[in-house]
């Protein structure tokens, strides 16, 4: 079977990309998004999301006519399903955060219309162990005139796998071909379908297991990345109280060959890390165990916006100066650094605490304009007392590590990113706090 019209379903940060990654080696791709500015700006031959290279790159596919986006799926010899997985409303605050699987079973049911004997789906949004199951049983409830792998295994019509996504904001159209690429195909045959698809341009290895394992692989990589994260965060409140560096401790401790410490910072945002441990406990519970290291590094994560802000309070009560009314600039509303996403961002949190207490905020972020209550980022300095940095965006961290700082009326920097060149702040006679570090 040769995969030559292949549609990519859920346009977003992960859909996108690898839409363009396959036009871009001359396949002829349908993107499908509900989305209509979307499907418009696409086939504009722009870009609705921020990701380096990816404008030139999608603005040469629907050029060359290699690329189209559409609002309802058409026919392709493979699917590529990257829609969200959100949570499910949460009913009350006792009950564990269920996924959203809605998305997948909308995209599942418009795919299933189009679909033909020997065409593959391949499931690619994170979703909990059994996803992939679901997502063939409700193609199979729509198309009674052609046979699954859950019922017909290698004889089935259709192929059917989960190969999860694993590429960084930011830096994705690289990952897309360098990273190693985990196949669970739902038999060896959706495997090597799969693979077939994917060598069009993925230059790492394709490693085949099986569906369940595939979507246990995806959300423990992230788990680790939480845990480690949180190992981190942890680290620096025992150094604040010790008065130790933690900058320089993990540094050091890092020249060790099996140490890999990662970073402090204000909590852990994104659709990802933020989210699958979450799906992670939530399976574990289901199947009888409480999973109590993982809830451990989520809360602990979840605990830094709080943290942050207590160093807020304890620093500008040194300057006699109370939260109550004061005039604070909030600097980052994005997850990360350089990136225009703030999906479960720590930003929220870090707002929600500050007005709880009554303080005044000037936010501003460059890449994320949709909370801001200021223009600029000189006019969040000058009408406030204190600065607290949620996200170490580059244009942002070297304004401030070049700001005249005499000019302004601030008292307090509160460096959740440990962006700033502390001594520099300090001869403007401002207290500095960063995490872990004084
Ligand atoms: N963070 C820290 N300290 C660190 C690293 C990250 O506080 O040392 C924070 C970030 O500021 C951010 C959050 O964690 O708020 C997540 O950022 P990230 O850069 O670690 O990861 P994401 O969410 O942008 O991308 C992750 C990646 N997963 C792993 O590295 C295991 C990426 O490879 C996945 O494809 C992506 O999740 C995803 O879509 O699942």
């Amino acid at each position: 079977m040769s995969f030559n019209t292949i549609s990519v379903v859920g346009l977003g940060y992960i859909g996108l990309p690898t839409a363009a990654m396959f036009a871009s080696k001359e396949k002829k791709v349908i993107g499908v998004d509900v989305n209509q500015y979307a499907v418009d700006t696409i086939n504009a031959g722009r870009i609705h999301i921020v990701e380096p290279e990816l404008d030139v790159m999608l603005k040469k596919a629907v050029d060359g006519g290699f690329l189209k986006a559409t609002t309802t799926p058409e026919p392709a010899d493979a699917f590529l399903i990257a829609v969200p997985t959100p949570f499910l409303p949460i009913k009350d605050q006792d009950s564990i955060p269920e996924p959203d699987l809605s998305y997948i079973k909308s995209a599942a049911k418009a795919v299933a219309k189009v679909l033909k004997k020997g065409d593959l789906v391949i499931l690619e949004s994170t979703s909990p162990v059994g996803a992939t199951e679901q997502m063939s049983a409700w193609l199979a409830e729509e198309r009674l005139d052609l046979s699954f792998p859950q019922t017909h295994g290698e004889d089935s019509d259709i192929r059917i796998a989960y190969c999860p996504e694993r590429v960084i904001p930011g830096h994705v159209v690289r990952e897309l071909v360098e990273n190693d690429r985990v196949i669970g195909g739902m038999t060896n045959k959706c495997s090597q379908a799969s693979i077939e698809v994917y060598k069009t341009f993925v230059e790492g290895d394709c490693v085949v297991t099986n569906a369940r394992t595939a979507e246990m692989v995806k959300l423990t990589e992230n788990s680790s990345r939480d845990v480690s994260i949180a190992f981190a965060n942890e680290l620096s409140i025992i150094c604040d109280k010790l008065d130790i560096d933690v900058w320089e401790l993990i540094n050091l401790a890092n020249l060790h060959p099996r140490v890999n410490i990662l970073q402090p910072g204000p909590g852990v945002g994104g659709h990802c890390i933020a989210v699958d441990p979450e799906w992670l406990d939530t399976a574990s519970k289901n199947a009888g165990y409480n999973p109590e290291m993982i809830r451990i590094a989520r809360s602990m994560n979840s605990s830094m916006p709080e943290y942050l802000v207590s160093l807020l309070e304890a620093n500008l009560d040194e300057v006699s100066i109370s939260l109550d009314g004061a005039s604070i600039a909030v600097l980052g509303v994005a997850y990360k650094a350089n990136v225009d996403d703030s999906r479960e961002s720590p930003f929220f949190r870090v707002k929600e605490l500050l007005l709880a207490k009554g303080a005044n905020l000037n936010i501003y972020d460059s890449w994320v304009k949709s909370e801001n209550t200021v223009d600029s980022i000189q006019l969040a300095i000058h009408k406030s007392q204190a600065i607290v940095i949620v996200t170490d965006h580059s244009d942002m961290i070297n304004f401030l590590n070049s700001f005249e700082f005499t000019s302004a009326n601030i008292k307090v920097i509160i460096d959740g990113r440990n962006a700033l060149d502390s001594k520099v702040i300090k001869d403007f006679g401002i207290l500095y706090h960063g995490i872990g570090r004084k």
